[in-house]
């Protein structure tokens, strides 16, 4: 029955939008105590957390791609967004819906409650009780959808002088419920603070390296201000990973798990790792998703154990030719066996620039492998090691359209100027970063406009398997416009290729070019 809730307005609209206001509120509740309840009972079962890593594993590729081109490592902060926008309107055209309909309305929460649920109950990070946030958050929701929709269509037969109590007492009740619902959230995300790794990472104190790294050269970073620094600290260290909320993973329970084609199973805890001989090493990580001239990439000093004497305690058999490595979050990676088990340093990490693994990074242990692309080596909260064969399994990326295997590709970057700048004309210095892991870097060339290539001069080594900075003095920088390239030469003569190809399936190629404009 037609109520207006505003004496001398149109009822109808006025009426729909406090409707739409009680979808988004019953929303809130309903997010905001399951959060609540997965803090008490799962954090990882967290409605939003278990739609986000769903959502994230069945996004098509195009969309995963486009999402990385467009926002970097901010793409779970614009999948958020994206989420919370899509919510809102399902949850206002719901509220809205409740006007006539409030069972139907009441049921379709309740229902997504339980898709929710299920999603969460079938994700690898979450245990047995993870159906309960979804189911208990969506009950709370439709509960209060009704309460505050029976403010809105009431008996409807009330005088008009108490009509703007009605408003009044709708407005109260519309605030009321927000408040529980956000008041439930800040609790779910202080306790689920109170049970996150974050006290165990600070409390660990890392084992001295048996074998440390060489200290860093100190011409290894490029004498021209604004290039990047050498080591990447941890807190800008790039972030790429399938994880909307970063998995949580107690060190004290923490196992790992290495079988399948091997003689013998072998299981480690965290006690055994730090017990063992460790080893430094400086080994630049780099994502396949990184454009011609992009930062998805960074150097630190890991410490960890070889994966080869892990691999080694198994006994891999000889018809095995790959490692697939599994996170706790069900990610997984496809290793060739022969890249684990030669002398490289392809670690088990325990540190990173001597400090523990962040959580972001992996933390309690995650793999580090020189010369290969992260999304098929570099597993992050890494729990299983299954030796196999890749005419056997299938990793993550793979399943999703990227090439089974991932070497990285030559490249090199020019990073001061920055493109579109404009520097003052004569002497200019121009430098960058150039990266050919478990290769070695052994010149980069740079080229203005059309002109010859110049070779460039290179900043110290730190080990093939870092990057390596360069220098380049452009001494007669003429005003307008210019272009400037960049390539590099590896340690086996081979020239970066200036052909351009895309990140997918196995990596980008093709020069970095800058346009600067000389005053
Ligand atoms: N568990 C897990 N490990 C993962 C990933 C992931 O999605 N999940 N992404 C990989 C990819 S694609 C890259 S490039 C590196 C990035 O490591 P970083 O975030 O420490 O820079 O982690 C790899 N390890
Ligand atoms: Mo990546």
């Amino acid at each position: 029955m037609e109520q207006d809730l505003s004496p001398g307005s149109d009822p109808a609209p006025r009426r729909r939008a406090a409707a739409a206001l009680a979808g988004l509120l019953a929303a809130v509740v309903t997010f905001g105590v399951g959060h609540l309840v997965a803090g008490i009972v799962d954090p990882p079962a967290s409605p939003l957390a278990s739609l986000g890593d769903t959502f994230i594993d069945l996004t098509p590729e195009w969309l995963k791609e486009a999402a990385i081109a467009a926002f970097g490592t901010h793409d779970k902060l614009a999948l958020l967004v994206g989420m919370v926008v899509v919510v809102g309107i399902a949850a206002a055209l719901v509220g809205v819906l409740a006007l006539r309909h409030l069972g139907v309305a009441q049921g379709i929460v309740v229902v997504l409650g339980a898709v929710a649920g299920i999603a969460a109950q079938t994700r690898p990070q979450t245990g047995q009780l993870a159906l309960f946030p979804s189911l208990v958050g969506a009950a709370a929701g439709a509960f209060a959808l009704r309460w505050l929709i029976l403010r809105l269509t009431g008996p409807g037969t009330e005088p008009a002088d108490v009509r703007d109590t009605g408003r009044r007492a709708f407005l109260g009740a519309a605030a009321a419920v927000g408040v529980v619902g956000v008041l439930s959230a800040i609790g779910g995300t202080v306790i689920a603070g109170a049970r996150s790794t974050a006290a165990a990472v600070k409390a660990l104190v890392l084992p001295a390296a048996a074998r440390p790294a060489p200290p860093v050269p100190a011409d290894a970073q490029s004498p021209v201000a604004g290039v990047v620094d050498v080591v990447t600290p941890n807190s800008t260290f790039y972030r790429i990973d399938t994880a909307f909320t970063v998995p949580q993973v107690d060190p004290d329970t923490w196992r790992l798990r290495v079988h399948g084609l091997v003689d013998r199973e072998v299981t480690l805890t965290f006690d055994d790792l730090l017990a063992s001989d460790l080893v430094e090493a400086y080994v630049t990580l780099t994502c396949v998703s990184n454009s011609v001239g992009g930062d998805l990439a960074g150097n630190a000093k890991w410490l960890g154990l070889p994966v080869r004497e892990v691999l080694a305690m198994a006994g891999p058999q000889a018809d095995a030719d790959m490692v697939l490595s599994r996170s706790v979050d069900g990610f997984t990676a496809s290793t060739p066996l022969e890249v684990l088990t030669d002398d490289r340093d392809a670690l088990l990490a325990v540190g990173m620039n001597g400090q523990p693994l962040p959580a972001e990074h992996g933390f309690p242990v995650r793999m580090v492998v020189p010369g290969l692309y992260g999304y098929v080596s570099a597993t992050k909260w890494v729990s299983d090691l299954e030796v196999t064969r890749f005419a056997d399994a299938t990793a993550y990326w793979t399943v999703r359209g990227w090439s089974e295997r991932g070497p990285v590709k030559l490249a090199s970057r020019i990073e001061v100027p920055r493109s579109g700048s404009t520097v003052d004309a004569g002497p200019v210095d121009v430098g960058g970063t150039a990266w050919a892991q478990h290769t070695g870097i052994s010149g980069v060339e740079v080229q203005v406009d059309d002109g010859p290539w110049q070779p460039a001069t290179l900043a110290g080594e730190i080990s093939v398997d870092a990057w390596r900075q360069w220098s380049w003095r452009w001494a007669d920088a003429t005003s307008g416009r210019h272009l400037l390239r960049v390539r590099a030469i590896d340690n086996d003569g081979m020239t970066q290729t200036g052909e351009r190809s895309p990140a997918i399936p196995d990596g980008a190629t093709g020069w970095h070019e800058i346009s600067v404009f000389v005053a």
